[in-house]
């Protein structure tokens, strides 16, 4: 009875995560947690469909955001930019599924609000590109950086979706 149950749990588990899809890495930025944003942040991204896998709150320490932002270390706004990412908590966020990636950046909108179109998180709630909200993984290859940098592997949570049907053909 008990190899039955387990056999059925362990299916039930694969078939979760199984065909696992893209995943994308977005934070509420400081700016977005203070401004009260993150539940209308989130509710976007789930009435989209995408799947959250990981959301947890934290006060970035200035090591992980230079690591975050390694690749602008060279631009004029960086040390701005790394200040004021750890100048308060951020909600770090993990979303899944097909084509996440460049399906986020869109709902995002550019990185400068003043270019973001309406409908878009930027578009609709900030002004300049240093409180621009939230960020997104610009490729699949930053996400699985970002991913890995923000989150232990047990953070990410693999449950069954049961909606998934009703979204994919
Ligand atoms: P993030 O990484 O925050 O999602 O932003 P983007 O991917 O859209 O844009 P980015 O990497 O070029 O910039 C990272 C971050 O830096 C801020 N920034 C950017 C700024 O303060 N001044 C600037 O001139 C630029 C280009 C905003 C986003």
């Amino acid at each position: 009875m008990i190899c039955l149950l387990l056999t059925i749990f362990a299916s039930l588990f694969a078939a979760a995560c199984s065909g696992v899809q893209e995943r994308t890495f977005l934070a509420v930025k400081p700016d977005g947690v203070q401004r009260r944003l993150v539940g209308e942040i989130v509710r976007r991204f789930e009435r989209k469909g995408f799947k959250l896998v990981a959301l947890k709150l934290v006060q970035a320490s200035e090591e992980l955001l230079r690591e975050h932002y390694a690749e602008l270390r060279e631009r004029p706004f960086y040390g701005r930019l790394v200040k004021y990412m750890g100048s308060g908590p951020v909600v770090a966020m993990v979303w899944q599924g097909l084509d996440v990636v460049r399906a986020s950046r869109a709902l995002i909108g550019a990185t400068d609000p003043a270019d973001s179109q309406p409908g878009t998180v930027r578009g609709d709630f900030c002004i300049e590109v240093g409180k621009n909200v939230i960020h997104g993984s610009d490729s699949v290859e930053s996400a699985r950086r970002e991913i890995a940098l923000w989150f232990q592997p047990n953070e990410l949570l693999c449950w069954e979706d049961n909606t998934e049907h009703w979204l994919y053909e």
